[in-house]
């Protein structure tokens, strides 16, 4: 019979080799947590006060209300508010320390980090006010850490970035009152909100919920894009390899995996050491192979075409393969079953946050301020573990895809001359018909990487560009959608534009918090064809989504003014007054809206109708 777990080779191929081990993974507990819970399914159980838990019976013949009297409507609303201020949460906190991070290197309290684009750095000071005339380098970041740490709790009433998006879509959230004021203090108020027996009405807690998933868009994750790029550097177009087959027979295996570049950049930097190499090659090793996964593995690929070992479901198959000398992990998408599983082999599991410790791991705090001395511990420690590994438990799979990533806003910018001008040609000419942007995770529910795969390439075809971001761009990746090469695949339109700028059809942005760069274009866009945002023939999905983030995400985009379709369900038909909301009444209010559809094909004429409707109303 067929494996319908995965679409990906080397997926499959490590499945086989748990089931002989056996090992569990990820699919093996959904299964065994199937059926699933009906009320949660529907988002109809409550746990907000100890009256409870309540759960509302979605066929009318229980109890319709709570404790407390809440009917579905409001728990469904309450229950959703908290997913977007989970997910907000998560994205602005990593935002925060990259902030908190330049603000130590420009104090000259961090030294293993220094200011890798200064041009950055100046245009964004000039954003956010701060004048550069006479200042240092290190006097500017300083100004803009402080400026950028001041968002988190402002006073001043909204966020700097709104000043990004056209006059039209500030009105309208104007209007609605959904401007964001500060970023924590959109999340807090998220929780105030549905703490028991403050707000109960669906209509207002959604509101709520997107303006604190507007803090997020254009709030924690635009820092955390906006200033990892000032640190790192902005990304370029680079080449580089992906999937399991990345891992080496021969070299320390090191694989980091979560979603700061703090960490990641700093592993990256330590893997060079002459002095590691020799150590390693003195344990007869050939060498030290730093690869990545999840997000932390977009930053680093987006920044240094470090390889990327896969996405989100294959985080454990990467230990299955036996060749791991460590996982390194920070916060994020990190699977509790790590510990357990990394103890079946050599393979040690290292956190290194203080804020996320996993049961089975080696604890090795780092920080900014010991940040290359700690990375070099780290990769000790990796190489200390290579005469541990069972060379006759080795399996790891042949297969690897090139790939081009790093398609910033500035490299888009400068791949099509400096302006967004060819685009916006190529998209009224019909040549682009439009464009969307693939994001979000893996979930055992979708055969793994089949909608995002299906998806973009049924855009591709019809001369959609495609953007993407996290383990939708790994997906990609992984099938050979982000080479220049794939232009065959895409339209005649779409080929002779990627052909024309030697760039792929579906073009990889970074990570999840670099939806932010999604945004910008977007933005830029609007503002250069003098329209709103939700006028633009562009649509996100997010096909294969599991996480809070990804409903803040989500959330922003719609409240952005663009159509979003999602590929699992969102927990939210326990109520048809909240499902109404966000499928029909968030058009006429906000300009976007949500679609759920699970099959990609479907999903995808789902936004080429969109683009279409946009086109013609726009007269092109
Ligand atoms: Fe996580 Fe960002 Fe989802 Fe992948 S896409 S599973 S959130 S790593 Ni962000
Ligand atoms: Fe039940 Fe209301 Fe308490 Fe929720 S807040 S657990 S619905 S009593």
């Amino acid at each position: 019979m067929k494996d319908t777990r995965s679409i990906d080779p080397t997926s499959l191929q490590m499945l086989k080799v748990a089931r002989e081990e056996g090992l569990e993974t990820a699919w093996d507990r959904y299964l065994a947590q199937r059926p699933q819970c009906g009320f949660g399914e529907l988002g109809l159980c409550c746990r907000n006060c100890n009256m409870g838990p309540c759960r509302i019976d979605p066929f009318g013949d229980g109890p319709q209300k709570g404790v407390c009297g809440a009917t579905g409507d409001i728990v469904v609303a309450r229950n959703l508010l908290r997913m977007i201020a989970a997910g907000a949460a998560a994205h602005s906190d990593h935002g925060r320390d990259v902030t908190e991070t330049l603000r130590g290197v420009a104090a000259g309290e961090i030294k293993d980090y220094t200011i890798k684009d200064e041009n950055k750095l100046k245009a964004l000071a000039l954003e956010f006010g701060i004048s550069t005339e006479g200042k240092t380098v290190q006097e500017i970041a300083g100004k803009l850490a402080e400026a950028a740490l001041e968002e988190f709790g402002t006073r001043k009433g909204y966020l700097q970035a709104i000043d990004r998006v056209p006059s039209k879509r500030k009105e309208i959230w104007g209007k609605l009152g959904i401007i964001p004021r500060g970023i924590d203090r959109e999340v807090v108020e998220a929780m105030h909100r549905t703490h028991f027996g403050v707000d109960n009405d669906p209509a207002n807690l959604i509101l709520h919920g997107l303006r604190c998933s507007l803090s997020d868009g254009w709030g924690g994750s635009l820092l955390a894009t906006e200033l990892s790029d000032v640190l790192f550097g902005t990304p370029r177009p680079v080449r580089g390899r992906s999937n399991l087959g990345v891992l080496s027979k021969e070299a320390v295996n090191i694989l980091v995996h979560g979603h700061e570049p703090i960490l990641s950049e700093m592993l990256v930097e330590a893997a060079k050491d002459p002095g590691l190499i020799s150590a390693a090659r003195a344990k007869g090793a050939g060498g030290i192979n730093l690869v990545g996964m999840c997000c932390t593995g977009n930053e680093i690929l987006m920044r240094h075409g470090v390889p990327v070992a896969g996405n989100f479901l294959q985080q454990e198959l990467a230990v299955i393969t036996g060749a791991l000398e460590a996982v390194v992990v920070d916060v994020q998408c990190i699977m509790p079953a790590l510990g357990q599983l990394a103890a079946c082999y050599h393979t040690k599991f290292i956190s290194t946050s203080p804020k996320a410790k996993f049961p089975g791991a080696i604890h090795i705090p780092f920080n900014e301020h010991n940040a290359l001395e700690t990375a070099r511990e780290i990769i000790r420690q990796a190489i200390e573990n290579y005469p541990n590994r069972d060379k006759n438990r080795v399996f790891i799979p042949e297969e690897t895809t090139e790939y081009v990533a790093g398609f910033s806003v500035e490299a888009i910018l400068s791949a099509l001359g400096g302006t967004l001008t060819p685009l916006v040609e190529a998209v009224k000419n019909n040549k682009i018909r439009g464009i969307a942007a693939l994001v979000g995770c893996n979930n055992p529910k979708v055969t793994q990487d089949y909608n995002h795969v299906n998806m973009a390439k049924a855009l591709i075809a019809r001369d959609v560009l495609v953007i993407e971001t996290g383990c939708a761009a790994i997906a990609s990746a992984k099938a050979g959608l982000l080479l220049p090469e794939a232009a065959e695949l895409a339209g005649a339109g779409l080929a002779e534009v990627c052909r024309a700028l030697g760039v792929p059809p579906v073009l990889h942005m970074g990570s999840c918090v670099d939806i932010s760069r999604i945004l910008t274009v977007a933005a830029a866009l609007a503002r250069e064809l003098g329209v709103d945002i939700a006028d633009l023939p562009v649509a996100g999905a997010a096909p294969e989504w599991m996480s809070e983030k990804a409903v803040s995400i989500g959330a922003y985009v719609v409240a952005s003014g663009i159509f979003t379709v999602l590929g699992t369900v969102l927990p939210v038909l326990g109520s048809n007054v909240v499902a109404d909301l966000l499928t029909r009444q968030a058009k006429d209010l906000v300009g976007g809206y949500f679609a759920v559809e699970t099959d990609p094909f479907k999903a995808a004429e789902l936004i080429i109708a969109h683009i279409d409707a946009k086109r013609s109303a726009l007269g092109i």
